[in-house]
Parts: C-alpha cells; sequence; structure tokens
C-alpha cells in the first residue's frame, strides 16, 4: 500500500469541540477518520491528546504526516500496523504523545485503506482475520434511552444520578431492531410528559431525553415501553462520576451509599425491573463489588450482563483483572480508550476465549464517522452501543444496517 498523501486536520464533534481527523491517499482512493471524545471517562484510559493540548497534537502531526508521503506499507492483517506504530513510537520518543485519539485515528484509517488494498471492507478485512471469514451473526443495537449523569451536565437542578437508560431490542435483523428503538424511544418521550410536570424536549451528550425524575421513575418508563416493543432494558451507571471519598453520593434523592449498600441497590433494581445489563454499576476500582454483583445474578440463574466500562478500559491488564477475579460477563470495547488496534484485537480474542460477551461503544462526543459500526461487525461484537437520535449516532446504525443488507445479498 503506496501512500500518496497524510493530512491531519481538526473537526468539531457533536459536543462542538475539537477532535482529531486524518486523510490518507492511496492508488486505492482517499479514507478519512476521525476519533471521538469521551466525557465520562476511565481512570486508566490513555490521555487523549498531548498533555500541552490537541493543538499541541496537530502541530506534531503536521510535522509527522510528511514523513509518510511515499512510504509503502504492507498491511495484510492488524499486527501489520507495526510499522506505523514504530514510526508513531519513535517520533514520540523526540517530541512528546501524540495521544490515544491521534494513534486511534490514524491506525483506524491505515487498516480503512490496506483493507481496500486487500479488495475488502474494513469489516471484512478484520472478520476475515479474526473470524477465519465465517459470516458474521449481526449485532443487536443498544440505545440510549433516557440520560442522566455527567451527560447531562448541561441541565441544572434535578436529573437521574444513573447516565444512561438504555433499550435493547431482541429482534431478527439489525434494521428491525433500530425501528423498534425508535418506537420505543418515542413512547418514552410520551411517558415522560405524563410523568413530569412542566417537561419539554431536551435531549443530552447522546440524543437521549432529559428528564428531572429520580432512577427508579425512569425505570418505570423504560419498564412499559420495553413491555410494549418486546425490549430489554439496561443502565450504564457510571458510578465512579458520583463517588468521593469511599461513597456513592445521590443527588436525587439525596442519599449516601457505602459499598455494601451500592451492590445491594444494583441487586435491588436488577429482580425489581428486569434488568438485562448493568454497566459500571460500582466504582472503577471496585472489582470485588462488581464480582458481588455478578455472584448475586449468577446465583438468581439471571443472565444479566454486568459490564466493565471504566472498570477495564479496553485494557489487556485491567481485563485480564476483571475477568480472572470474576468481576463481569460482559465489556465495553471502546478503540479509542486504549488507542492501539493491536491491542483491541488482542482484548477481543481474550473476550472471546473467555466467553465475556462485546459492546463495541460509541463515545458521548461523537462524529460523522462510522468505523465503529466495522470494527463491531469485524471483530464479531454482540452489541453495539449508540444513541437513539442524532446524526452521529445514526450514522453508525445505517453502516451496519448497510453491511446486513450486503451479508443478506
Ligand atoms: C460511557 C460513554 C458512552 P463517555 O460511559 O459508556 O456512553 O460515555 O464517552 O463520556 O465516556
Ligand atoms: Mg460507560
Amino acid at each position: 500500500m503506496f501512500v500518496r498523501e497524510v493530512m491531519a486536520s481538526l473537526v468539531k464533534n457533536s459536543r462542538k469541540k475539537k477532535t482529531v481527523q486524518i486523510e490518507l491517499e492511496t492508488y486505492e482512493g482517499k479514507f478519512v477518520v476521525s476519533a471521538p471524545s469521551g466525557k465520562s471517562k476511565g481512570k486508566s484510559e490513555v490521555q487523549d491528546y498531548n498533555s500541552k493540548g490537541i493543538e499541541h497534537s496537530l502541530k506534531m502531526l503536521k510535522v509527522f504526516c510528511p514523513m509518510l508521503k511515499h512510504k509503502n506499507f504492507l498491511i495484510k492483517k492488524i499486527e501489520d500496523l507495526k510499522l506505523l506504530v514504530e514510526l508513531m513510537k519513535r517520533f514520540e520518543g523526540r517530541y512528546g504523545k501524540f495521544g490515544g485519539n491521534v494513534s486511534y485515528a490514524m491506525e483506524s484509517v491505515f487498516l480503512k485503506a490496506a483493507a481496500a488494498d486487500n479488495g475488502k471492507e474494513l469489516w471484512q478485512f478484520i472478520n476475515d482475520e479474526v473470524n477465519g471469514g465465517l459470516k458474521p451473526k449481526m449485532p443487536m443495537p443498544i440505545g440510549n434511552c433516557i440520560g442522566g449523569g455527567v451527560h447531562s451536565g448541561m441541565i441544572k437542578g434535578k436529573k437521574p444520578d444513573f447516565q444512561e437508560f438504555l433499550l435493547i431490542p431482541r429482534e431478527k435483523t439489525f434494521s428491525r431492531a433500530v425501528t423498534v428503538n425508535f418506537r420505543a424511544y418515542e413512547d418514552a418521550k410520551e411517558l415522560l410528559r405524563k410523568k413530569e410536570k412542566g417537561w419539554r424536549v431536551r435531549r443530552s451528550d447522546e440524543g437521549p431525553w432529559m428528564t428531572s425524575l429520580t432512577n427508579e421513575e425512569v425505570l418505570e418508563i423504560l419498564k412499559s415501553v420495553a413491555k410494549k416493543h418486546g425490549l430489554r432494558i439496561g443502565l450504564d451507571i457510571a458510578a465512579s462520576s458520583f463517588y468521593e471519598r469511599g461513597y456513592y453520593k445521590y443527588k436525587n434523592k439525596e442519599l449516601i451509599r457505602d459499598k455494601v449498600d451500592q451492590a445491594d441497590y444494583i441487586e435491588r433494581l436488577i429482580k425489581k425491573f428486569g434488568i438485562f445489563y448493568v454497566e459500571d454499576g460500582m466504582q472503577e476500582e471496585d472489582f470485588s463489588g462488581f464480582k458481588e454483583i455478578l455472584n448475586a445474578i449468577e446465583k438468581n440463574k439471571s443472565k444479566t450482563l454486568i459490564v466493565g466500562d471504566d472498570l477495564t478500559t479496553t485494557n489487556m491488564r485491567l481485563v485480564r483483572r476483571a475477568v480472572s477475579s470474576g468481576a463481569m460477563n460482559a465489556m465495553i470495547v471502546k478503540p479509542n480508550q486504549i488507542g492501539s488496534m493491536i491491542e483491541v484485537k488482542n482484548v477481543v480474542q481474550f473476550c472471546k476465549q473467555h466467553n465475556i460477551v462485546m459492546i463495541f461503544s460509541h463515545r458521548s462526543g461523537e462524529t460523522m464517522d462510522d468505523t465503529l459500526a466495522d470494527y463491531c461487525v469485524g471483530f464479531g461484537g454482540q452489541f453495539i452501543k449508540t444513541g437513539i437520535y442524532g446524526r452521529e449516532r445514526l450514522i453508525k446504525l445505517r453502516r451496519v444496517m448497510e453491511i446486513e443488507r450486503e451479508l443478506n445479498k
């Protein structure tokens, strides 16, 4: 694969914040990838840009990108990114770190071009390597329906303490699942209007409805739309975001829970509302708290997914620890948490060996990039977590639908 040109620029994400975009031109065409950005980040995530900021990363890229021009890369599998990674590392040795968002975008755009060079789409290129080219099983979407926590930081006053109230279809096709989720999201709007005095249409970071109801009031709404549409319900508690010095500090309603109370509370909610999916139910360093919840649901023969996100940050060391300590049966994969596609592949293979369900996830700050969809299908993720509403979210859902159509031809 012969590099004709590589260019870096800054574009705005869904929060109107700057993020990096890399464009690569080869004889096969032009390829573009831009990086998403998180707000409720795990402590162990790699830094997204150089410690001097995104502008500094861009300055470094303006020097680095021309150095790639006219170079030839032979990329037949993900590991072949090594040459590119080495060049970046050597450059970083002299000028400081690019940051995980830069390496994510750079490696991804090279993979896209490499796929085309091999006459494949990105999902195919990865599926051929990771899944021996077998026809991939379509994921199901996990859609953010009602929001709270730090993602609703722009509203003053009350909001649910949990970050995301999620809808998870169980349909034969991905496209049907997307339609069902959207209908349920619209129904949730009407229920919010009925239940909350003075409610008006407002959406937070990833497109979910904003509300000042409590966690449990929102769960009642979710339960009722889920029943009507045959959906499962999920939560991203993002517990680290309201954990302070040993305690979970709830604001709506005001209450302080210690570790034992928190685990009990989550277990009770799972039972009461028949919750199928709980992400980051405990703060990110509490592997034993996660384990307590997982043990309790297994004792009840429940199939609820106990999901690590901030707990694991797509980092092999933490994933190993979480699995060996029995803390989770599912995890979030966000490539820019680790900023290395070789690491993502290692994590995926480890999850497959240990029957850990994989959820490929967007970030709260997103762009019009749909690479996540190809990664989810190619790596064999069982779920893709995005919003239900908003063009940066829909573009990823549409891409999965496109792949589904292609596969069913
Ligand atoms: C999460 C994500 C995406 P952020 O916590 O799962 O919903 O949020 O991108 O802000 O880390
Ligand atoms: Mg999360």
